[in-house]
């Protein structure tokens, strides 16, 4: 019959999170209410993005952000759709975002019990040539007696709640993973306005040649780093070299590297001794999804990077994340 082949057991990320809650016997229901705000935010970024070209949202602001880079006005209004949707949540004490200079507290949240960071719209120079971006999210828990501190967010990513992205390309693609538990993938049906599981339980293929990395830096690369590249365009066992493949757009490229496998990299270099990427709302959440997922992801110093501790909201590292035994490989040449 024809209802046959079509699934009337859907599992939205709603479902998903309160059967999540029902495994967990202290649980109070915060922590969905979180995600349901999370999740309107995406899904309302992704409305603006498709509609960018259309109703004038492309080019810029106007203005610098916190780190320095031209903002788009996309950026701000991403950043503004994030910042209402944590604020009405209620269960947000403090918001990290790219966007904003200082962290943002709610003060009035009485009962407020998560610290979040985000980039709202990540790759956002791509914005204008309709290629994919993305938002990244980290959620960390208030310690027991906290209202929410400075503190309670300068944390390892190791200590993270909750970890994810959000993808905005051919569809929207929201991966979030929890402390110890897997790594699920769903996919935004437009015409339901629900986030559907589609990827349950993502596992990393092991090995793939696939290499990610901007090479127009190599000429500040470190010796290391500059050979282990080099030498991913040597024949390999099979006669062929790697593929390389960058977006440019940190989402998409980690996205693809959960998929199909290979690596992914934005290493620390002479120029930038501290990398590109930013820990909080950048590196740490993506290295929790990578090792959830079964692969790994370090700094430039090969340090797991979920082990790094930011000093500062805004601080950057190096980042190597990818398959498991291509993470094994380039730990070997740095030994
Ligand atoms: P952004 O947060 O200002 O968008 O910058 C982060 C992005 C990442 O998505 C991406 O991996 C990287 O910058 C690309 O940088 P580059 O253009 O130097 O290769
Ligand atoms: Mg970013």
């Amino acid at each position: 019959a024809e209802s046959a082949s079509v699934n009337t057991d859907i599992v939205t990320l709603t479902r998903f999170l309160t059967e999540e809650q029902a495994k967990h016997k202290e649980a109070t229901g915060d922590f969905t209410l979180l995600c349901h705000a999370l999740q309107f935010s995406f899904k309302a970024i992704s409305y603006y993005i498709r509609r960018a070209t259309l109703v004038n949202l492309t080019g810029l602001a106007g203005q610098s952000n916190a780190t320095g880079d031209d903002q788009k006005k996309l950026d701000v209004i991403g950043n503004d759709l994030f910042i209402a949707a944590m604020k009405s949540s209620g269960k947000c004490a403090l918001l990290v975002s790219e966007e904003e200079e200082e962290i943002i507290y709610f003060k009035d949240q009485k009962g407020a019990r998560y610290a979040v960071a985000c980039d709202p719209i990540d790759g956002s120079s791509n914005l204008d040539a309709g290629v994919s971006v993305g938002t990244i999210f980290g959620i960390h828990k208030l310690p027991e007696g906290s209202t929410g501190t400075k503190a309670d967010i300068l944390k390892p990513g190791s200590e993270l709640l909750a970890a994810g992205f959000t993808m905005y390309g051919a569809s929207a693609q929201l991966v979030i993973t929890m402390k110890g538990g897997t790594v699920d993938g769903f996919t935004l049906d437009n015409s339901f306005g629900e986030f559907i599981l589609t990827h349950p339980n993502m596992r990393m293929p092991k090995t793939r040649a696939i290499y990610s990395v901007n090479e127009g830096n190599s000429l500040f690369w470190e010796d290391s780093t500059k050979k282990y590249f080099e030498s991913l365009k040597q024949a390999q066992s099979n006669g062929k070299p790697y593929s390389a493949r960058y977006i440019g757009s940190m989402v998409a490229d980690a996205y693809r590297t959960l998929l199909y496998g290979g690596i992914f990299a934005y290493p620390a270099d002479k120029q930038n001794p501290k990398g590109k990427l930013r820990i909080l709302y950048e590196c740490a959440p993506m290295a929790m999804v990578f090792e959830n997922a079964g692969g790994q992801a370090v700094n430039s110093k090969m340090a797991r990077m979920l082990d790094v501790v930011p000093e500062d909201i805004h601080d950057k590292s190096g980042i190597f994340m990818g398959s498991y035994d291509e993470m094994e490989k380039l730990k070997s040449f740095h030994k």
